[in-house]
């Protein structure tokens, strides 16, 4: 069994894990460049401004700024079709509503994008991967102002622009839908998509509602300028989606897991759908929750139907509508699956969970799928041979991949691309910790930010290569 020769294969990256150089070139501040390291619940502390005597991994990242040519050749040498990216906004309007953007950002964006190209990599770029400017934040209020849509409009136009003719795959946003899903209640999510804590809101319900729908609002109008300037500009949305499970067949708990699978859908319907669902519309009013809709936003709905749907996959959820004292809690929300093994970070391992959530978004919306992230956060330990010999990831990945073939032959779902998240180390997003790896590719980097950032390939590394090179055959 293999997939066809079209197949996007490749990896996921994104600007504030990988960056570093966090202060060069006219960088002003992103959101989460004041995000400190975890603390021992594995949190990431979010303060307004940098503090003296913590520590901020996005800093140095793993200095990908410095050392791209080097690390998309190793990604070359694994074969990849395709890399996603994610530019750092904060790099191209430093306080967000500069009269002119900064030309030494976009220079690096067009100088990271030459390079994949020559190495006939085809770049996939995200605009919004937790990257807005700080001032934004500050000064507007992030997503509970309008006047960011402007904002944020303009930067993607600055982007569309600056690389026209050379990227064709275009993301508006990472996991927009973690303002609002299961997940999301607790500051570390709200904070990572749009910038404010859940426990400081006086208004929660209503402050995450009129964020949700700007953004929303935000990436469809995003998706018409993109064709308008290249109507070539193929234009996706990302979305970390978690099937949820009935603990059992009592209908309590089939109810609420149903509840729960298609709590954050209402994005991806508005943006598929060509318009924000009336379900959605009539749930706000009952929770007297009010939304300024206005007649532009209709007809951007209309306008601004997605090419192709991305999603985040790591792990799956259970829901039982009574849970008992003695339940042990699951780190999506829910129970533990019996039936499933988690992660050293406590991520159920669930590989039929993915062919389970790609079947239900294919059928639901009949759109080209991209797998845009999905890997395994382990501790990877050098050998005393000096390598490092990560059969536990090869073994994730290929029962994934297992799970994705009998989703694309047996099932035929549309999906179009595989894209390995951290195929090389990454600072880790929901911790800050280096020890949280996903890379085929090993980086010599410290929690405490020393190391050499030599860079290594893992057994992993040649096992990827093969699966490319054979189009995933068995
Ligand atoms: C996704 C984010 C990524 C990435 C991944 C793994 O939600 O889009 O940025 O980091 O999760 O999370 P972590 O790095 O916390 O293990």
């Amino acid at each position: 069994m293999e997939l066809n020769e079209n197949f996007l294969w490749g990896g996921s990256i994104a600007a504030h894990q990988c960056e570093g150089a966090w202060n060069e070139d006219g960088k002003g501040l992103a959101m989460m460049d004041v995000a400190t390291s975890g603390d021992v619940h594995h949190d990431r502390l979010i303060h307004d401004e940098k503090l003296p005597g913590y520590t901020y991994p996005s800093e140095t990242g793993i200095d990908f700024y410095h050392r791209y040519k080097e690390d998309i050749a190793l990604f070359k040498e694994m074969g990849f079709k395709t890399l996603r990216i994610s530019v750092d906004w904060s790099r191209i309007y430093p306080n967000g509503d500069d009269e002119q953007p900064n030309e030494k950002g976009i220079q690096y964006y067009q100088n990271v994008v030459d390079t994949l190209l020559e190495n006939d990599i085809e770049p996939i770029v995200t605009l919004y991967h937790f990257e807005m400017p700080l001032a934004i934040v500050r000064k507007y209020g992030s997503w509970t102002n309008r006047k960011t849509i402007d904002l944020y409009l303009r930067y993607c136009k600055t982007m569309f622009e600056a690389l026209k003719g050379k990227v064709h795959y275009w993301v508006t946003f990472n996991e927009m839908n973690h303002i609002d899903s299961q997940m999301a209640l607790s500051d570390f999510f709200t904070y990572f998509v749009a910038g404010i804590k859940y426990s400081e809101l006086e208004n929660a319900p209503q402050t995450l509602a009129t964020c949700a729908y700007y953004m929303t609002v935000a990436s469809v109008k995003a998706v018409k300028l993109a064709r308008e300037i290249d109507a070539d500009n193929k234009i996706g949305c990302v979305f970390g989606l978690t099937p949820n499970y009935p603990y059992s067949c009592n209908p309590e708990d089939v109810m609420l897991s149903f509840k729960r699978m298609t709590r954050d859908l209402y994005q991806i319907d508005a943006m598929c759908y060509g318009k924000f669902p009336e379900y959605k519309l009539h749930e706000y009013q009952r929770l007297g929750i009010q939304l300024d809709v206005t007649e532009d936003d209709k007809m951007a709905f209309k306008e601004g139907v997605l090419d192709f749907l991305g999603i985040n996959y790591y792990a799956s959820e259970v829901s039982i509508a009574k849970e008992k004292e003695d339940m042990e809690k699951a780190f999506f929300g829910g129970v533990k699956n019996p039936y499933l093994k988690d992660s050293d970070w406590g991520w159920s391992i669930d590989p039929t969970g993915l062919r389970y959530l790609l079947n239900f978004i294919d059928r639901r919306y009949q759109l080209p799928i991209m797998i845009t992230e999905n890997g395994l956060g382990a501790v990877d330990v050098v050998s005393e041979d000096g390598k490092v010999h990560d059969d536990y990831r090869i073994d994730y990945l290929k029962q994934h991949l297992s799970a994705l073939k009998k989703a694309v032959i047996e099932d035929d779902v549309n999906c179009i691309g595989y894209l390995m998240w951290g195929p090389i180390d990454l600072v880790s997003a929901t911790t800050g910790e280096m020890k949280k790896r996903y890379g085929f590719i090993y980086v010599d980097k410290h929690d405490d930010g020393t190391g050499s950032y030599e860079r290594m390939p893992k057994d992993s590394f040649y096992w990827y290569q093969q699966v490319i090179q054979t189009n995933g055959k068995d």
